[in-house]
């Protein structure tokens, strides 16, 4: 997303104009549609939605009492019931609260005693009062773009109740704002890869899981886990991964995962494990290169009909350039995979439909812009892109991508813009602010206003930030090295949280304010990212709890304090937003043979409405259209073709991403030659929970340890600490320090020990930044610096540590409960 998220709205318009020229070329022509229910009996229970898919909701007594998946989802989300516990867990936030120091001496006041729970409950009128004069003061003292509105995070889904959207709408009306581009998930690999193909790629669909299992031989999963990472989605999720993956497994397709842990995807397909150092894939892949190369394996002609700069790269390849040949020798002293195994791999990839499957942890790392360039790179040598079943695939792993498309109309949504209603678009498009930094360097930018700072080409002049306002993101858990970050923050006069847990963001906040839960409202989706199978109305289940507003509703009241709620709302209720998204979406179908109910009946149906799928999108594969005429279908980059080498970022002159695929020490790697701690922390997403949503729910029983966030170790690595499961241990290098519990496991590679991403930051001491977080938010740990100049994404899964027993009587994890308030 630049990118907000571009994620789906982008993609949804990319593929609704190939979807649309293909149906119509089939003459595919669905007639009127009809929910499943439309005249039969409405199943029971309210249906929903979220980002773990489709349900149906049981409300008894004005309280939802179980969450029942929606019978049309293959495989539902296990992190459902944990959803349902989120509206009633103790982290709800109920009240609006303001941050003592802040309520009695006024912005700025004891910025160190942010985090240390003093609030004070305040009324609603009270506080948006508040929120609306603190917003007008800072754009008149220090201009609109000392409010940073980038609000970055994964709010949740429905077109109305967009509350990032809904931000940035009301911060316009206060004359604008600072926002921030890209994401957390892809911030390197979405900058480099237009360079390369075109595309962001990223989040493009990928060849049809159907397409794979009847054509691909060898698949291979590259730090890609889709049995956990597609639990969720962006929009509602569809879950069609799980039958996809189910396919491969009928098929009987070999598969081999490249990962530091053997994933579940890997145990389910009985995959080949190979567990390389972590963040040294380039090599790996170079090694691979290189062989294919050295051994007359790759494809020429596609690499002279497709690609262009090929030759500029070979010379880095072989050595010529530099001295030092990329072979898998050289390979294997770096990423630890012995010689033999790496020039098998190549011979299997050559000799095989083969499908290069690769994840975003990869790229979440410095000099993240290589790993994704290398692995296109290679799949142009092995000449199968755009062929059934090989080439790569970039979103195998993400929100079900690889699910075929229906030929769904795409949805309107609430735009930050007011006057332009119903935005059809990308959000990323449409969506604005007065000044952009890119999405991960808001804490350099606290620390340094002023400065140039290079962006893909261009030089950004930071702006200086007085007050951040997040809504529908946790920035306490996504944002890279806490303790650097805790130091920024000192820097803000005010920061204002709305959410409905209490998260570490809301505990850090001037201004905390109780959002609805999306099943305290109503709204509208579409379900599946990539399949847009259906369009689900997310209806309101229960009354809002304790004091909670929808954002929408709070940031009408903050607009009509400056005479402007109209602007906001355009005297539009909620219901009427909805209808009107629908309605233009039943125009949008009609141009494509479909016919869909009135508002009403698809409203009271309590059934999701379908859509149609051709036979081309299920057997869809990517950049067939590209294979079968470069000059017609040519890609977005200069040449037309995959840039193997980039004139463009050539031009850039970034010493630390060259204009071809390059491998380059991380600041920090397990095995690295400066490298002062002996162990690599891979921050995976979470098993049982969406970041850091649902930790303060009742499903932490499932996987916490002594009431810890798990952290995984080899038993060698275990047994050299003296260490057993249960074990209480603090993790820590230069950068801070956590608590966790010891998993002691055999699916992960010696050297590597796993904490996931997203755990709460409970420091022991608020006001003192280095403190030992008592749960265990393992961004305590990792590198706050960017992957480079080019595309300043963040390193999340940068990080050395090391880990010893925690001696004593561990201190008591308090960020489940209520804040002390007043
Ligand atoms: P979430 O926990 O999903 O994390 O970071 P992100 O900030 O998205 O936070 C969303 C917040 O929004 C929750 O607190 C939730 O309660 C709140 N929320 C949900 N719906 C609403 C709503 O309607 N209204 C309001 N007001 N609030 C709402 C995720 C980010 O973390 C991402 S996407 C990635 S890919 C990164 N991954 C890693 C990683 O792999 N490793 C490390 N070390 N760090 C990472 N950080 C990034
Ligand atoms: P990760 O778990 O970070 O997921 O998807 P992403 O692919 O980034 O990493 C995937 C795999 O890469 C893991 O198995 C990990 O061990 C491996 N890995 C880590 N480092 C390396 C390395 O250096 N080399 C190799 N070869 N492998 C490595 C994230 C995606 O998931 C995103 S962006 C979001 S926003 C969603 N988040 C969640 C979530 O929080 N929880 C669940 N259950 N599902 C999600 N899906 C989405
Ligand atoms: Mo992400």
């Amino acid at each position: 997303m630049t990118l907000p998220n571009p994620k789906m709205s982008a993609l949804s318009r990319r593929r609704f104009l190939q979807t649309a020229a293909a149906t119509g070329c089939l003459g595919l022509a669905a007639g009127p549609l009809f929910p499943r229910a439309a005249g039969a009996q409405t199943p029971k229970g309210v249906i929903s939605g979220s980002h773990w898919g489709v349900f149906r909701a049981e409300v008894r007594d004005g309280r939802a009492v179980a969450f029942t998946p929606w019978e049309g989802d293959p495989t539902p989300s296990k992190q459902l019931p944990g959803v349902l516990d989120s509206i009633y867990s103790p982290t709800r936030i109920k009240y609006p609260m303001v941050r003592r120091a802040w309520l009695e001496q006024g912005p700025g006041a004891d910025p160190d005693g942010r985090g240390s729970g003093d609030f004070v409950r305040v009324s609603w009128e009270k506080a948006l009062d508040l929120v609306a004069a603190e917003l007008v003061r800072v754009r008149e003292q220090h201009g609109a773009t000392a409010i940073f509105g980038g609000s970055y995070g994964w709010k949740s889904p429905g077109k109305l109740h967009n509350c990032r959207t809904l931000l940035r709408r009301m911060l316009k009306l206060n004359g604008g704002f600072t926002t921030s581009s890209g994401d957390y998930s892809t911030g390197a690999a979405q900058v480099i890869l237009p360079h390369v193909v075109g595309s962001i790629e990223v989040y493009e669909q990928c060849t049809s899981w159907q397409n794979v299992a009847e054509h691909t031989e060898l698949m291979v999963f590259w730090g890609a886990n889709p049995l956990n990472t597609s639990q969720i989605s962006w929009q509602v999720a569809d879950h069609g991964a799980f039958p996809g993956i189910d396919g491969l497994k009928q098929a009987k397709t070999k598969v081999i995962c490249i990962d530091p842990i053997r994933t579940e995807t890997c145990a389910a397909l009985d995959g080949e494990w190979l567990a390389p150092r972590p963040q040294t894939d380039v090599a790996l892949m170079l090694g691979i290169a290189h062989t294919l190369q050295a051994e007359g394996l790759h494809d020429q002609a596609f690499l002279d009909k497709y690609t262009s700069g090929f030759e500029l790269f070979l010379p880095y390849l072989t050595g010529e350039s530099d001295g030092v040949p990329k072979s898998a020798d050289w390979a294997s002293a770096i990423c630890g995979l012995s010689a033999e195994t790496i020039r098998d791999l190549a011979r299997r990839f050559a000799g095989n439909r083969t499908m290069l499957a690769l994840g975003y942890s990869t790229q979440r790392q410095h000099h993240g812009e290589q790993a994704p360039w290398m692995l296109v790179t290679l799949a142009a040598m092995l000449g199968q892109i755009g062929l059934p079943g090989g080439g790569y695939g970039l979103s195998y792993h993400y929100a079900s991508g690889g699910a075929p498309t229906h030929a769904a109309p795409v949805l309107p949504a609430i735009t930050d813009s007011p006057g332009q209603s119903a935005g059809g678009g990308a959000e990323w498009l449409t969506g604005s602010g007065d000044a952009s930094i890119p999405v991960s360097r808001l804490v350099e930018t606290l620390q340094n206003p002023g400065a140039e700072m290079d962006f893909n080409g261009s030089k950004i002049t930071l702006p200086l930030i007085k007050l951040a306002y997040w809504a529908g993101g946790n920035p306490f858990s996504h944002h890279q090295d806490r303790n650097e970050m805790l130091r920024a923050w000192r820097n803000l006069e005010t920061f204002i949280v709305h959410d409905f847990q209490w998260t570490a963001s809301a505990r850090h906040a001037d201004i905390v304010l109780p959002a609805t839960t999306s099943y305290e409202r109503n709204d509208i989706e579409q379900v599946g990212d990539y399949a847009m199978s259906n369009i689900v109305a997310m209806k309101q289940i229960i009354e809002p709890q304790h004091e909670a507003r929808s954002d929408y509703d709070i940031f009408a009241g903050i607009a009509e304090r400056w005479g402007r709620r109209y602007d906001f709302t355009e005297g539009k209720t909620e219901m009427e937003w909805i209808r009107g998204f629908y309605e233009a979406a039943k125009i949008e179908s009609r141009a494509r043979g479909m016919e869909m109910p009135v508002f009403d009946v698809f409203w009271d149906s309590n059934e999701p409405l379908a859509f149609p799928l051709s036979d081309a999108e299920r057997n869809f594969v990517r950049h067939a259209a590209f294979r079968a005429d470069p000059l017609l279908n040519a890609l977005g980059t200069p040449s037309g073709r995959i840039e193997i080498f980039s004139r463009n970022v050539e031009k850039m002159g970034y010493d630390d991403c060259p204009p071809h695929p390059t491998w380059m020490e991380p600041v920090e790697r397990l095995g690295g030659p400066t490298t002062r701690y002996p162990l690599h922390v891979a921050s995976n997403h979470p098993i049982h929970r969406l970041h850091s949503q649902l930790c303060g729910t009742e499903l932490r029983k499932l996987y916490e340890v002594a009431g810890r966030e798990p952290c995984w170790m080899n038993p060698e690595d275990a047994a050299a600490r003296g260490l057993q499961d249960g074990d209480v241990v603090r993790v820590f290098n230069d950068r801070g320090q956590i608590l966790a519990g010891v998993v002691v496991t055999d699916v992960i590679r010696p050297g590597v020990i796993r904490i996931s991403e997203g755990g709460w930051f409970d420091p022991a001491d608020a006001r003192e930044a280095g403190s030992l977080c008592k749960y265990g938010d393992v961004n305590t740990l990792t590198t706050g610096i960017a992957t480079s100049r080019l595309s300043q994404g963040n390193c999340g899964q940068t990080a050395m540590a090391e880990v010893e027993r925690f001696e004593g009587a561990p201190p008591a994890v308090t960020v489940f409960s209520e804040p002390v308030t007043g």
